[in-house]
This record gives C-alpha cells, structure tokens and sequence, in this order.
C-alpha cells in the first residue's frame, strides 16, 4: 500500500481524515483559466464554496491573483481586496480555508482571518518573506514546483536530466530552504506544479512517478483539475476539449492519485472527485487473501 504522509499543524477535523483530502478550487479572480469573473463577486464566491463544502469538499484554496500561462501579476492591494472579504466570510461559516498566494502579506492576512494552510505556487521563491512568515505562524503550507512568474514560465519547460529528476531535486531545494527558514518540515506539503513550466508529456511523467515524489517523505497535493493537458489528451481532430468538459477526466486523475497516496487534490468541481478518493482509500484498504 502507498504510504500517505499527512501534514501537521492542521485544525482536528482536517488532521483526523486519513483518506486524500479534496481542496476545491475558488478563484476570485477575473481572468483565471477556468474560471475567471465567474467569483469576483464576494456573496457569488461564497455561495460556490459553500456549495463545494455541501458536496463533500474538505476545505477551499482562495485565490485572488490568476497563474495561467501568460497572466499579468496583479498589485497587493487588489489581491487583499478579493480575496480577504471571502476568507472572513468563509472563516465565519466554519469552512476549512486554504489561502493560494505567493505573497507574505496576503498570506498573513488570510491566516490572520482564520485560514489554515497557505498554498504558494512559487514554492516561497517569489516573496522573500513568504518562508519567514509560514515558521511564525506554524501553519502548514504548500510548495509548488515553480520556475517563474506566468508571464514567462513556459520558456523553463527545459528538463535536459529527465523532468522527474530535476522537479525532484528542486523540490528538495524548495524543502531545504523552508526548514532554513524554520518552518518545521512535519508541517510542508510538496506538490509537481502540473503545467507550470511544463508541457503535457512532463505532466504524465511526474504523475506516473508520484512514488519517486511520495519518496520525499512529505505529503504531496496533485492539483491536475481541468488542466490544458488533459484538454489535449481528450481533443478531438486537434480541437482540445471544452475547458468545462474536463472534469471526467480530473476525476480519474484523483482516483489515479489518490491511490498512488497523495494528501490531497486541488480541483474545481468537487462532484466525482469526493466519491473517487473514497473509492481508491477501499481499493487500497483491501484485504488481501
Ligand atoms: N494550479 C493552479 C493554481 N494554484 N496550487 C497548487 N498547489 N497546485 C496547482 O497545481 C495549482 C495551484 C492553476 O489552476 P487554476 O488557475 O485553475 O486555479
């Protein structure tokens, strides 16, 4: 059976789960993949996450600033204007809140309100004062595999050593580099960065390694949800498939994922995917005869 590493530093009801958790995704942002303008709207926000709790979700990652390839950064001002008054709201409603930012003072703000992971895509490498702030605060956080902001990351889709490798050992860096910080590293989840600075054929190699990455020792989140490379392994004549038709195939990915033991899934649309990892924990729970 895979062995599944779970964080500490979580709030009892996340930390009791020994399934993979299903995150599911809020952007409240106007140009997000997608999703983009559909939550700008704070009580719109809300009402999807709290639909996406009612369906069997386990926590929401807000976001406010958008990472698709080619996304123009946003000042920290906006990013706090929308994403703070949906993460107070979402606090005050007893909903697990997880903060996706790259910056230490969104970051500080969110767990401030309440939130109780921080996801940085850019592994803390985009805000000096991102790791310092995760080992004050003790909360458990995310490091993405990330080799620049959006605006230029598909120019370091180079893996001359094998993509496997070379997130593997990056990753490691990023791990070294919070535990310098003084983040405990009980408290670090690992995750391969599926399509940053990455195309479709390096995404299946590091899903079809996740033992390679769950040998790091530290929990992983696949976030894979409704992503271009699936848009193209479903494309038909060279049409890639409709973003919003993407979920089928986000749901076998958690199943896939769940099974090789990853912590958790980051994904849009939790329908499917809450029944996909209780299915792969019974596949794996087993007996054997
Ligand atoms: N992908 C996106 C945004 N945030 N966070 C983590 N940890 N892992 C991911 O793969 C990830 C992320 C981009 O997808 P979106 O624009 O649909 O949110």
């Amino acid at each position: 059976m895979p062995s599944h590493h779970i964080p500490s530093g979580l709030p009892p009801a996340l930390a009791r789960v020994h399934r993979t958790l299903v995150m599911a995704v809020l952007n409240v942002t106007p140009d997000s993949f997608s999703d983009g303008g559909e939550f700008l709207d704070p009580e719109r926000a809300v009402e999807r996450a709290l639909h996406q709790m009612h369906l069997g979700a386990d926590l929401i990652d807000v976001g406010g600033e958008s990472t698709r390839p080619g996304a123009e950064r946003i000042s920290v001002d906006d990013e706090l204007g929308r994403v703070l008054p949906v993460v107070e709201r979402l606090v005050g409603e007893g909903v697990a809140v997880s903060i996706d930012t790259m910056r230490a003072e969104v970051a500080r703000a969110a767990v401030d309100a309440g939130a109780v992971l921080v996801n940085d895509v850019s592994g803390g490498q985009a805000d000096d004062s991102m790791l310092p702030f995760v080992a004050e605060s003790g909360v458990p956080v995310v490091l993405m595999h990330w080799r620049g902001h959006s605006r230029e990351m598909q120019q370091h889709a180079t893996y001359p050593t094998g993509v496997v490798h070379e997130v593997i050992d990056e990753l490691n860096d990023r791990l070294r580099a919070a535990i310098a910080a003084g983040v405990a590293s009980d408290r670090v989840v690992l995750d391969p960065g599926l399509g940053f600075a990455k195309d479709a054929d390096h995404n299946w190699s590091l899903l079809k390694s996740l033992d390679a990455l769950s040998a790091l020792g530290q929990p992983l989140l696949i976030g894979a949800s409704r992503k271009r490379f699936l848009g193209q392994l479903l494309a038909v004549g060279g049409e890639p498939r409709l973003v919003e038709q993407r979920d089928d195939a986000t749901v076998a990915i958690t199943a896939l994922a769940a099974a090789a033991g990853a912590w958790c899934v980051r994904v849009h649309d939790a329908r499917g995917n809450v029944d996909a990892v209780r299915v792969a924990d019974a596949w794996t729970a087993g007996n054997d005869e």
